[in-house]
Order: structure tokens, then C-alpha cells, then sequence
């Protein structure tokens, strides 16, 4: 069993879309192992995403990301990282597969509705990023 981390992106938590989302990606067979609801500060927002500091859309991505509440959750499956980023689909929705979450609920390639760890190692850094030990029994 493997763990990677979700994030329901402000926009889909404005929307009132992370219910469903976390619906589908039950449904598909992932165990949720911890959820919370919190807005993040801008530090805490640059500190998540510190590997795209350099990048051109770093101070559009914490705005974004900082505009109103998520919803993290820590969730267990076989492949889940792998499997999470499947169902995610691509970065930017209008190149992501039909039925893939952000074909459904993204608006663009900023606001693309949820985030998934990149890899196993980065899953376990993002997952104690948001979570105690106590919270993921
Ligand atoms: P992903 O792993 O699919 O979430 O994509 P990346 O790690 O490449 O990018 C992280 C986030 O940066 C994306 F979810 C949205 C934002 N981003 C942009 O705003 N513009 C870009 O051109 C690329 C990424």
C-alpha cells in the first residue's frame, strides 16, 4: 500500500466540488486515511510549492492557492500516487483525458481544481506537511 496527498483547490472548494471529487476518487478504490479543511497563509502556500519558486507563475500559484479554504487529504491505495495523477489528469484541463477529475471540475492550467503528489518520497514530505502522525491512524 502506498499514500500520496490530495488538495481540493480553492476553487473547487468554492464551488462546493470536493465532496464529489473525493466521491470519485473513493470510488476508485482509495482508503482515506486523513482530511482536513484550512486556509493556508501565503508562507505556508510558498513553502508547499517551493520547488516552482523560480518559475513565472510562482506568485499567481500562491495567490490562487491562498484566496480562500482547501480541503487536504492523505489518501492509501495500491500505486496511489500514480493512480491519483490518472484520474487527476493533465496539469492543464484542456489537455486532460475525458472523465479525468480536472477534464470535470478545472477551469485552466492556474486554477485546475485539485493537487496530487509527484512521487512516493514527495507524497511522504506533502502528507507530514499537513498532518501529525496521530492524525493518519
Ligand atoms: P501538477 O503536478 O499536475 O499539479 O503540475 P505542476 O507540479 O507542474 O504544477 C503545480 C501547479 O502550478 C499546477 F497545479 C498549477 C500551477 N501551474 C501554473 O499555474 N502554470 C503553469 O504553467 C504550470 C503550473
Amino acid at each position: 500500500m502506498e499514500r500520496t496527498l490530495t488538495i481540493f483547490k480553492p476553487d473547487s472548494v468554492a464551488a462546493g466540488h470536493a465532496g464529489q471529487m473525493l466521491g470519485q476518487i473513493e470510488a476508485a478504490g482509495f482508503r482515506l486515511r486523513g482530511l482536513k479543511r484550512l486556509w493556508l497563509s501565503p508562507a505556508q502556500a510558498e513553502s508547499f510549492y517551493q520547488v516552482h519558486r523560480e518559475r513565472p507563475f510562482f506568485g499567481g500559484l500562491v495567490k490562487f492557492m491562498t484566496e480562500g479554504p482547501v480541503i487536504v487529504a492523505a489518501l492509501e491505495a495500491e500505486q496511489a500516487v500514480t493512480r491519483l495523477r490518472e484520474l487527476m489528469g493533465a496539469t492543464d484541463p484542456a489537455k486532460a483525458a475525458v472523465g479525468t477529475l480536472r477534464k470535470q471540475f478545472a477551469t485552466n492550467i492556474e486554477r485546475n481544481a485539485i493537487h496530487g503528489s509527484d512521487s512516493p518520497e514527495n507524497a511522504r514530505i506533502e502528507i507530514a506537511f499537513f498532518f501529525a502522525g496521530c492524525e493518519l491512524l
